[in-house]
């Protein structure tokens, strides 16, 4: 058993994926917490896979699309008690996972998400992307009725037992809104903490209107269904 599974979607990432691995490891040196680093990777045509194993990362292969899809396939094989999650890209602060992880314990959180819309430096998300967020916070908001600040936010850290609890649909970018919604909804400790988002380095997989217009129709679909 590990304390924290540490787990990476990635896609076609060489770019950043050997520093993201490094500021892992140096986020946890010095401190008394156990972890391991499992890499989902679907499919990378360019080095992304060699420099994870390099680097001494756990590798699974997804070869199914989808960020939603990486993620179960990740939780599945995770063993640490606590699970973190980030972006392959560079932008959410790894070194801040332990002392996330320790509010966690400390304050009896279930589940907590960075926020990153409440520091955010104005070259770190494009102005659409900004927006977008702030329109599918609003849509939840209005929807489901949970008030999140950052709904889209890819860095969690949570207890992995309440996995079991929640029903989780998405495959593909909305998991993300799908889980905080889920952990909210089933009553569990939930709050968020603002973090420092950085620009990405590589090239983005999302396709900001097909994306940002999927995550509204999930919401939508999500209200019209009901609930098990
Ligand atoms: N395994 C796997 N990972 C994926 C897939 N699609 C995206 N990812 C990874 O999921 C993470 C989130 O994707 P991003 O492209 O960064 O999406 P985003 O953060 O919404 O968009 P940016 O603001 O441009 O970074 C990255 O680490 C991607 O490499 C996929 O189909 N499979
Ligand atoms: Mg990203």
């Amino acid at each position: 058993m590990v304390d924290i599974s540490v787990v990476i979607p990635t896609r076609n990432e060489e770019a950043s994926i050997g520093r993201v691995l490094d500021e892992v490891r140096e986020a946890f040196e010095g401190t008394p917490m156990t972890y391991e680093i499992l890499l989902v990777d679907t499919l990378s045509e360019d080095r992304t896979v060699a420099i994870a194993q390099e680097k001494g990362a756990h590798v699974i292969p997804e070869d199914r699309r989808g960020y939603g899809r990486a993620y179960k396939t990740g939780f599945a094989a995770a063993k640490g008690d606590l699970i973190a999650t980030l972006d392959a890209d560079w932008t959410y602060p790894a070194r801040e996972i332990p002392r996330i992880a320790a509010l966690l314990e400390e304050e009896a959180w279930d589940f907590v998400s960075g926020d990153r819309l409440t520091y955010l430096e104005p070259h770190a998300m494009e102005v659409h992307h900004r927006l977008g967020n702030k329109l599918l916070n609003l849509t939840a908001s209005l929807l489901h009725g949970v008030r999140l600040r950052d709904s889209q936010s890819g860095m969690w850290v949570f207890r992995r037992g309440i996995l079991d609890r929640l029903t989780l649909e998405s495959e593909g970018m909305p998991f993300s809104e799908e889980l905080k919604l889920e952990v909210v909804e089933k009553g569990l400790r939930f709050t968020e903490v603002p973090i420092h988002y950085r620009p990405r380095i590589g090239e983005a997989k999302i396709r900001s209107l097909a994306d940002g217009w999927g995550n509204i129709r999930f919401l939508i679909k999500r209200r019209l269904t009901p609930s098990a």
